[in-house]
């Protein structure tokens, strides 16, 4: 089989996303995501004018070849946008193989591990009360892992709550909006969210929380010696995560689970705070991460040291993603959870799809490849809009992580 024909589609359901699709000599072909949230153009011309030229005539089936010579034949290694061209080609060409041969993809990842996959929601609220209800909606929906977020009196906005009437994940139109923070009202706040979660639902729920890079490691110690009573699935991000070394401070000081790395890109992001058994989950996604070639290597490193996955599924990771995400993640051994944030019905209309949920779990679907469509003349309604991420200020206005 060959490489004959591969595009980009970049469209706006009612999100952007980047979509490649390779086609072959014996009319199969497959798809890709390549979205990197408010950065999204990068990606597409990166795939365009520098990765497809090199991929027509080759093997689809040669996955690894092709993983490497992306790598390290650009020279350039690494970084969130060639890493996310280089998935979207890994994630298309085992599409392929899959279609090829089929057979869903897990079953070329070492086949079912385990029934389902064990996903979390998002609950959140303006304020306790509010993120409360919200966790008992989602209780009622049949999940068992809730990740809980809360604004925090004071300040006019924080991470994981969506402004009124907006539903998240935020990606606001035009140029980036500004937040507040303050990392003393939020520490404050915190513990209370988690104490009055377990007083109203008990203990037979998972709580996760995300800190979203916003902590010192010292400041994270504390949050997380805070929440032990309320035994948290995990504290996500504690601290922004390019000093890996940040982690074995917050290690000694608490018992509670941790989780990073949705922001990494290869490894070596990561190699040491996994081999120094300093985290819990390791929350690397497909997309942003060089396809399953590159993550399917990772997760093998980490169920050396105990780490297990927490894949990284936000909606700004397109169906193509979600669907990879569960073949992956029903096939890995050291699977720990997966994040699940539904998308909207333009999305979902437009990347038609056969993965499903019940009671706390998702199922990949039995189709073969990875089971997902892109209707391109929907998607063509959608044009791309330019769209960011806020970014975050300090109440005396020091530009800070977001
Ligand atoms: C999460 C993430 C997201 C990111 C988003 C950025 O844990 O789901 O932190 O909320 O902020 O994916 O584009
Ligand atoms: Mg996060």
């Amino acid at each position: 089989m060959k490489i004959t024909g591969a595009s980009v589609n970049v469209c706006s359901p009612g999100r952007n996303f980047v979509t490649l699709k390779i086609e072959t000599d014996e009319g199969i072909y497959g798809l890709g995501d390549g979205t990197l949230n408010g950065r999204e153009l990068a990606v597409a011309s990166y795939i365009t004018e520098h990765v497809i030229p090199c991929l027509i005539g080759r093997d689809p089936f040669q996955t690894e070849d092709i993983w490497q010579y992306l790598y390290r034949g650009a020279y350039w290694r690494r970084g969130p946008v060639t890493m996310a061209a280089i998935a979207a080609v890994d994630v298309a060409l085992w599409d392929i193989k899959g279609k090829a041969l089929n057979t869903p993809i897990y079953n070329l990842l070492g086949g079912r591990s385990r029934g389902g996959v064990l996903v979390y929601a998002h609950a959140h609220g303006a304020d306790i009360e509010e993120a409360l209800d919200d966790v008992g909606k989602h209780i009622e929906m049949g999940y068992q892992a809730i990740r809980v977020q809360s604004g925090v009196p004071g300040l006019a906005s924080t991470y994981g709550v969506p402004k009124a009437g907006m539903r998240y994940e935020p990606a606001e139109k035009g140029l980036p909006s500004e937040g507040q923070w303050s990392t003393e009202m939020y520490l404050r706040h915190t513990p209370k969210l988690f104490e009055e979660t377990r007083r109203r639902f008990g203990e037979n729920v998972h709580l996760l929380h995300d800190c979203h890079h916003r902590l010192t490691p010292i400041e994270a110690a504390r949050l997380g010696k805070e929440l032990e009573p309320y035994h948290l699935f995990w504290m996500e991000d504690p601290v922004a995560a390019e000093l890996q070394e940040g982690f074995r401070v917050i290690r000694e000081h608490t018992t509670t689970p941790l989780a990073t790395g949705e922001v990494f890109n290869t490894i070596w992001d990561g190699q040491e705070l996994i081999q120094r058994q300093w985290i819990d989950y390791i929350r690397m996604s497909i997309v942003h991460a060089g396809g399953f070639t590159h993550l399917k290597k990772v997760a093998d490193f980490a169920s050396l040291y105990h780490v297990r996955t927490g894949c990284h599924g936000a909606t700004d990771l397109s169906p193509v993603t979600m669907a990879a995400a569960l073949h992956f993640g029903i096939a890995v051994h050291n699977f720990g959870i997966q994040e699940h944030m539904a998308h909207c019905e333009e999305t979902d209309a437009v990347f038609p799809h056969g993965y499903s949920f019940k009671a706390g779990y998702m199922y990949p679907g039995d189709a073969p490849g990875l089971g997902v469509e892109l209707d391109e003349k929907l998607a063509a309604k959608y044009p791309y809009e330019r769209a960011y991420l806020p970014v975050n200020r300090k109440l005396d206005g020091t530009l800070t992580d977001w």
